[in-house]
């Protein structure tokens, strides 16, 4: 058996008991699909994803990307580009693309139901498979001829760049320094080094096509500073014919270095170097305009739902993985035992201390999905909406809204949790035997790039709640106020705790609003917005968890009592487990932390740099 645990039971329990994305099925822009075309793309998936794909996460890990500095180039596991070729070959590329460009025209739900399962495989080939999917981004916003090199991005299977960050630009994308010098031809030459670039060569495809954030310069163009001077680049590893996308000359751009990394070994993360070398590094402005961050972020936002979705697909796996192990292995006696030295010893199940961590790895493994599923609704919507002319402005704010939590709170919550997952084998965990301290070194990364958590927060809420009035959250909060009106009896109390956990939410949220008009006095209040920006990310977080798991126990007591078979009833129990055990021992703490966010002062800021 390979590393690789899939849950999809529960991926069909959100997608057709939970969130009913059958009704969508079958209709309009999703006329091409039904419910057994669903299940059929998860369990061929799911075949895939736990044979080739999981065959070479292993020695992806073990024998890491390697690098050539006299070729500039990247080579890669034979077993590596196998598990890449047989998705690839097998068409999963297009999986989420419009049917406009040969996609499955199937509802992000779906997709992303999809992309677990390779996430939680082999998450380096995933990041390998951006060139269809980056292809979009030239087909909504190039040119006429950008549109058909995106035609054979995807025909061709290049692979594709997103390329902001450099050694003096992280977090701060607009302190970019590279810069594009505009040619008589049209072209620009890119000048400049960036780094930490994911997947900017390899021995996989016969392209790669990078987007790259760079400052124009030429005769008119007004140089503006910060992120709004950045212009977007389409800029080919290699020149190719523009009718057909034959490749030919190399192009100037450069791998000039690969990193040493703590894990996501078999995904290259490169130094791209543009112009420095004999040839110039070609590119093409994308479009007519210069709005290169408005442009990235279309890239952005996919990629950090992709991100939350990878660490909630690997604390899953943890999670199963612990399970197994947890069920046969035999350690001390039961608690109520200890004094008889000689009562039998149990499966480590018994003891309460390993119940509680599996319980929450449960509860936040299944909830978390249950997030990032339900934010996919909200992108069935806007789909669905503008294919139909209506206004989707509250589902785009909705999913705006949510993209920090999914990838914000996914990443945080899924690395804490695999630490329990780690603490379950006991000193085994520790241990190359078993896929799990690999999990958390291959996680870490997600709490890192496509924004630090920090930035998430900031993100949250600045933009996604101040700067839209409140009315994505209040949409939120409402439908979680509604399951709180009415419901199953037995499940009165968790309700209570749930009211409860919203009401501190909605406390903690009035204080940070309060610190950031009281900054209007005195700025320095804003710092304590800074201090807490997390803190609020990571309870609305719970409370959106403790909410869906909820609905999926008012589901489960639904389908008990009308007889579920023997095989589905543990799977429903388990449901009323996780919520009774999240809703108790999680949200409580929401109390405190409403405390803490209501006490806040600056005295943290007003230290000396020299005490810490
Ligand atoms: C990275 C890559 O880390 C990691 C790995 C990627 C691998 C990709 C692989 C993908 C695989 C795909 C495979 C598909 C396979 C399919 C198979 C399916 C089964 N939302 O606040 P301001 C915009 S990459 C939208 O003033 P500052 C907006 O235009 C590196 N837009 O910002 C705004 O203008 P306006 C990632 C937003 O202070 C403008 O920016 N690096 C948002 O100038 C300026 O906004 C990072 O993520 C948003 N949330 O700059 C950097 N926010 O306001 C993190 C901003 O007029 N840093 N805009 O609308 C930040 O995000 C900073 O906050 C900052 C600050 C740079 C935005
Ligand atoms: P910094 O920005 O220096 O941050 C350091 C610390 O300061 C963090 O804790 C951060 O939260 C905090 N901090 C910084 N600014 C603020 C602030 N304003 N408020 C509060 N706290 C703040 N980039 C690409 O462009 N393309 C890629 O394909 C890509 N892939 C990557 C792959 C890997 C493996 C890695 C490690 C990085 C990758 N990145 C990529 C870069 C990644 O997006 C950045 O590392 C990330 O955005 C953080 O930037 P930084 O590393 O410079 O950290």
């Amino acid at each position: 058996m390979g590393h690789y645990k899939s849950n999809i039971r529960d991926l069909e329990f959100n997608l057709f008991e939970v969130f009913g994305v059958q009704e969508r099925l079958g209709t309009g822009i999703f006329e091409q699909a039904d419910e057994d075309t669903a299940r059929g793309i998860l369990a061929e998936l799911n075949t895939l994803a736990t044979g080739p794909l999981a065959d070479s996460f292993e020695e992806g890990d073990r024998t890491p990307a390697s690098f050539d500095p006299k070729t500039h180039s990247v080579t890669l596991p034979e077993s590596f580009k196998k598990s890449y070729n047989t998705i690839m070959d097998a068409g999963w590329g297009r999986l989420s693309l419009p049917e406009e460009l040969g996609g499955f025209g199937i509802p992000s739900t779906l997709v992303w139901a999809a992309a677990e399962l390779i996430l939680g495989a082999n998450p380096a080939v995933y990041m390998y498979m951006a060139g269809p999917n980056f292809a979009t981004i030239l087909w909504n916003n190039g040119t006429e001829e950008q549109k058909r090199w995106a035609e054979h991005m995807i025909e061709r299977g290049w692979g594709a760049t997103m390329v902001l960050t450099e050694p003096d630009a992280g977090s701060d994308v607009g302190a970019g320094r590279t810069k594009a010098v505009q040619q008589a031809d049209g072209s620009w030459h890119l000048d400049g080094v960036k780094r930490f670039i994911t997947s900017a060569d390899q021995d996989m495809t016969e392209n790669i096509m990078h987007l790259v954030l760079a400052r124009p310069e030429g005769e008119g163009i007004e140089s503006k500073p910060g992120t709004k001077g950045l212009s977007l680049f389409l800029v080919p590893k290699f020149h190719f014919d523009s009718e057909n996308g034959a490749p030919g000359e190399r192009n100037g751009a450069y791998v000039t270095n690969v990193e040493h990394k703590m894990g996501l070994n078999a995904s290259a993360t490169c130094e791209l170097t543009f112009g420095q070398h004999d040839v110039p590094a070609k590119g093409w402005l994308l479009g007519d305009v210069h709005d290169g961050i408005a442009q990235m972020f279309q890239v952005i936002e996919y990629a950090r739902m992709m991100v939350g979705t990878k660490a909630i697909a690997t604390l899953s796996t943890g999670y199963l993985n612990a399970l197994e192990y947890a069920k046969e292995r035999v350690q001390s006696a039961d608690l109520t035992r200890t004094a008889d030295k000689t009562a039998p010893r149990v499966t480590i199940t018994n003891h309460p201390d390993v119940r509680r961590i599996l319980m929450l790895q449960k509860a936040y493994a299944e909830g978390l999905r249950a997030v990032y599923l339900y934010t996919a609704t909200y992108q069935d919507q806007i789909a669905q909406g503008k294919a139909a002319g209506e206004d989707v402005s509250l589902p785009e704010a909705v999913n705006d809204l949510l993209l920090p939590i999914v990838k914000g709170v996914g990443s945080e919550r899924a690395y804490e949790m695999l630490t329990h997952s780690l603490q379950t084998l006991g000193g085994s965990g520790y241990l190359q035997d078993y896929p799990i301290e690999q999990y958390i070194r291959d996680a870490k990364i997600d709490s890192l790039y496509e924004g630090t958590t920090a930035i998430q927060g900031q993100d949250f809420f600045f933009r996604k709640i101040v700067r839209n009035n409140g009315q994505a959250l209040g949409h939120v909060a409402a439908e979680i106020q509604n399951s709180l009106e009415s419901g199953d009896d037995r499940l009165k109390e968790e309700r209570a705790l749930l009211a409860t956990a919203l009401e501190d939410t909605q406390a903690m949220l009035g204080a940070v609003f309060g610190h950031l008009t009281s900054a209007q006095e005195e700025l320095t209040n804003v710092y304590k917005v800074g201090q807490h920006a997390v803190t609020l990310l990571l309870s609305v977080g719970d409370l959106v968890i403790g909410w869906l798991l909820l609905r999926q126990a008012e589901v489960a007591l639904q389908q008990l009592d009308a007889g579920a078979s023997a095989k589905d009833q543990p799977f429903y129990q388990g449901k009323l487990a996780a919520t009774r055990f999240f809703t108790k021992n999680v949200l409580p703490e929401l109390t405190a932390r409403r405390g803490i966010v209501e006490a806040a002062d600056n005295s943290l800021m007003e230290l000396d740099e020299s005490v810490f």
